[in-house]
């Protein structure tokens, strides 16, 4: 029987696979979108579809007197019929969000956003020509360490209200714009209070955040510095549903440092582990790196936060990530309501401009830096000077 399937990505070459199949007369039987298995924004289209004598035979339908062949006037309906579902497919087609679409749009909107921030560069440069030379060169300096437009933006109208530097004084007006915009930044950051243990209940923290962010990494680090160090009876949980080996190098580590551990499969399990260890101050809670993209993966994490009001997330980003990653990554996470950013892997590079940009945009508290991947010793607990003078080059 001449009846067959064919998927193709769109309508268009579905129906163009059908009529190289069947010819101009052939009978499209029912259409539908399916996803793509593990890749839920791709799509594809099933088309069912028969040579029209195929069709007529499996319906029923009387077909004419020689052999099957059309007459001229069912040949005309067929035609008009094939003619109407096609354009139905066509204006299907366009409503369809097909991947290479979001790719596009996407693509757009990073132009948009590059055409905004020349636009802004311009402008920065215009309000920067009515600026004293030695304030337009800080910014200049800035710029080049990639602060970011809009805060340079705030920094240079700043500086065109400061004070000019007082004739006559040992400071030069190089140092005189270098050290009110010093002083301007260092006030645009925050840093976060200390995780330790509240006075007589459980201070619970979640590192959140994308994958290889260096979360576990820092987790051990931390746990070290608050148990050994400190002397901080804590709890190390591992929330990792997925990958049994993740948890199993934290279980390891505990061990070595003589740290209680547990592991927790899904959010309803927490409430049992931490009324078992009350007698830990201190809980420090590890979860799978989700990437940035996806929409509802943080169900998850709001169902925890559902069952332990008090838990406190952290947002741990790598310094190696480009800006923009950062950026969706804040955006993503700040449902959850961010307590802290950390910022790992800044040997990497020691650029500290990103951590400055995204602290002073969002308006979240710093609270540890990563600085290489040894455990317990790359790590440092966030100050505004060292993001500062590391962007000045003012460190040793
Ligand atoms: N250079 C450098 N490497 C780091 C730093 N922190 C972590 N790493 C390395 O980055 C890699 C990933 O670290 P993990 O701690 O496993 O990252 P994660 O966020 O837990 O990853 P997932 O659990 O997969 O989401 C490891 O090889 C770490 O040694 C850092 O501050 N500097
Ligand atoms: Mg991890």
């Amino acid at each position: 029987m001449q009846i067959k399937t064919f998927e193709a990505v769109s309508f268009k070459d579905a129906v163009k696979a059908v009529k190289q199949e069947f010819g101009n007369d052939a009978v499209i039987l029912s259409t539908r979108e399916r996803t793509v298995e593990g890749r839920p924004n791709v799509k594809t289209v099933e088309v069912t579809a028969g040579a029209a004598n195929a069709v007529r035979n499996l319906t029923g339908a009387s077909a004419s007197a020689k052999g099957g062949a059309i007459d001229g006037h069912s040949q005309g309906r067929m035609d008009a019929a094939f003619e109407r579902m096609e354009k139905k497919i066509a204006g299907l087609e366009a409503r369809l969000p097909s991947s290479r679409r979001i790719e596009n749009l996407e693509g757009s909107v990073h132009d948009l956003k590059l055409l905004l921030l020349e636009v802004l560069r311009k402008n920065n440069s215009g309000s920067e020509q009515s600026l004293p030379p030695e304030a337009a060169e800080v910014i200049r300096m800035l710029r080049h360490s990639n602060i970011e437009e809009t805060l340079l933006s705030k920094l240079a109208s700043n500086l065109g209200k400061a004070p000019a530097p007082e004739k006559g004084t040992a400071v030069s007006p190089e140092n005189h714009y270098r050290d009110h915009s010093i002083r301007w930044m260092l006030k645009q950051i925050s840093i976060s209070p200390r995780w330790e243990t509240l006075t007589g209940g459980q201070s619970i923290h979640c590192l959140v955040g994308p994958p290889g962010a260096g979360k576990s990494t820092l987790l051990c680090k931390l746990a070290a510095q608050f148990s050994v160090r400190e002397k901080h009876k804590v709890l190390i949980v591992s929330y990792d549903a997925v990958r049994l080996a993740a948890s199993e190098q934290l279980r390891v580590y505990a061990k070595v440092l003589d740290i209680r551990f547990a592991a927790i499969q899904e959010p309803g399990d927490l409430p049992d582990v931490l009324q078992k260890n009350q007698d830990c101050g201190l809980v420090l809670l590890d979860t799978t790196g989700r990437p940035v993209k996806q929409g509802k993966i943080l169900e998850d994490l709001q169902t925890l936060k559902s069952k332990i009001p008090a838990i406190e997330f952290h947002l741990v980003l790598s310094a190696a990530e480009k800006a923009s990653v950062l950026d969706s990554a804040v955006r993503m996470y700040s449902n959850l309501g961010i307590r802290s950013l950390a910022f790992n892997k800044l040997d990497e590079s020691w650029q500290f401009a990103d951590a400055f940009n995204i602290a002073a945009k969002w308006a979240v508290p710093l609270s540890f830096f990563g600085t290489g991947p040894e455990i317990p010793d790359d790590v440092e607990r966030a100050s505004r000077e060292r993001v500062v003078e590391q962007i000045f080059g003012l460190s040793k």
